[in-house]
Parts: C-alpha cells; structure tokens; sequence
C-alpha cells in the first residue's frame, strides 16, 4: 500500500456492497471547499471527452485534481474501481433557492446488470448541507434492484430512505446503481454538488485491504436489512449481494444462508448418466 492510500477494509468494502455508499464526511479541508465553489460558481469544470484516462484528465491546480489525490478520497476509489479508471462524464447539480420542486428519484442510468463491474460516482458537497437546502435524498440497498433511469420516479417516499444532510467538504461515493434525486432547497442559497462518474479497467477483484477477508462483521455486513424491503424481497437482494461480494473476492464458494449455493445447483451439468 502506497504511504498516502488508505484503502477500505474487507468490513468497509461489505457495507458498500449492502448500502451501496460510502460516506466520508468533512473529508475536504475548508481552503479547498472555497476554492471548489469559487471554480463551481464562476467558471465551472472543464469539458472531459467519454473514456478519458483519469490520470491527466484534470490539471494540477483545479479542485478537481486536488479532491482526487486526497489520502482518504484516493484509498477509498482505488479499493472500489482499482487503479487507472476512466472518466465516464462529470457535472455540477445545483439546487437553486427556493426552486419549489425537488428531483424524482431515479438511478443514473439504463438498466445495467453487470453482474462482475460498477461504476462508482463520486458526489462532492463543497458546503454545509442543512435539511433546508435540498441534500440528495437516497434509498440504501436499492442500488441491486435495477432500475431504468426515472422508472420509479412515481415513488415518492420509500421507509429507511435518507435525505443528505452533511458537513462542509463530504464526500459520498455511490455503486451506479443507487436510487436517488436532489430534493427541494427551500433556502436563499445556492445548493452544490459535484459529480464525477468512474468507469473501472481492472477486474474489481480484491482491490482493498483483504487483511479482515474473513472477520464475521463481513457476513454480518452483507446480511443488512433496510425498512423498505418486505422478507421476501430481502432474501433477493442478499442473493444479489452474494453474487457481488463473489465477483469482488473470487470466491465462489461464499455464501449466506444458502440462497446462491441452491440456485447455482446444476445437476445435470454434473450428471454421469
Ligand atoms: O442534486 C442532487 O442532489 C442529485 C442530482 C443527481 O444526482 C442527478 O441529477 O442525477
């Protein structure tokens, strides 16, 4: 591990694969928040063609460079897209004061079932967020229930769903798949957000610090349940997350509670007969 990585651990890595986040609150210093909002308000962000290398895709001296090389930032997106991604694309959401309506919740996305590879976006709040100023609201564990883009826009409000609130320079690293929408910023100031979406090169395969692989608060992660599932519909996602958390660790032999182990049983494909 290089001196200035902090990778997730085994423990870190399970808790994004059940939530589908990670959050790293206040992990911005304050001179680079006001030098970010100062870039987002006047000038904005430079244009970055589909697929461009991340290496020597923002410049030394934008905030965008500076946010991506800090130690805590750069551990946590080398453990979930591995080194060398690609930019897919980048933008800056504003909620304006006052604006009077909010985002329907969506996922970023057309329906994408890879079943071995994410891609990870990368949300910055370079200020405060106060429960007046329309944080992102999002629904944990939703990111494995695929869903075209506004296809549940009708949903209005899910149990267990969070609306961010949050300290001047959070982070929030999101599995593409998470279903979200800003909501609405009843206050007189400008809501930002900046987004940076990340296409992996290498297989995702055991990328963080595998050191606590097999410490029981793993299995224990990956068996979270949320309020919005039903029991039934519980056991599906934890099916998905086992398949997920095998990809990540080339282990196909793990399992909880059997769900994977029995549908995966081919007898014909082993048959003598
Ligand atoms: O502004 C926000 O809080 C979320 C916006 C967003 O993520 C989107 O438009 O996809």
């Amino acid at each position: 591990m290089s001196p200035t990585e902090q990778l997730l651990t085994s423990v870190q890595m399970a808790r994004f694969v059940a939530q589908g986040f990670l959050r790293l609150d206040g992990v911005v210093p304050q001179e680079l928040n006001d030098d970010a909002i100062a870039a987002l308000s006047r000038e904005g962000i430079p244009e970055v063609p589909y697929g461009t290398p991340l290496a020597g895709a923002f410049a030394e001296d934008t905030f965008i460079h500076r946010l991506l090389a800090l130690p805590a930032v750069a551990g946590a997106l080398e453990s979930l897209v591995g080194p060398h991604p690609t930019v897919d694309h980048h933008a800056v959401h504003v909620r304006e004061p006052h604006e009077g309506n909010a985002q329907a919740l969506h996922a970023d996305a057309i329906i994408d079932v890879r079943p071995d590879a994410f891609d990870v976006q990368l949300m910055y709040y370079p200020h405060e967020v106060t429960p007046d100023m329309g944080g992102t609201l999002s629904v944990p564990g939703s990111h494995l229930r695929r869903v075209n883009e506004t296809d549940i826009g009708r949903v209005q409000n899910l149990r267990g769903q969070t609306r961010l609130t949050c300290p001047a320079g959070t982070v929030v690293l999101v599995h593409h798949g998470i279903w979200h929408g800003g909501r609405r910023n009843d206050t007189e100031r400008r809501r930002y957000m900046y987004k940076l979406r990340f296409n992996p090169t290498v297989p995702q395969v055991r990328l963080w610090d595998t050191s606590d692989l097999h410490d029981p608060a793993v299995t224990e992660e990956l068996s979270t349940a949320f309020p919005w599932y039903e029991q039934a519909t519980a056991r599906l996602e934890i099916h998905n997350r086992v398949l997920l958390w095998r990809a990540l660790t080339g282990d196909d032999t793990f399992d909880i509670g059997y769900w994977v182990t029995r549908v995966r049983n081919r007898p014909a494909l082993r048959s003598h007969a």
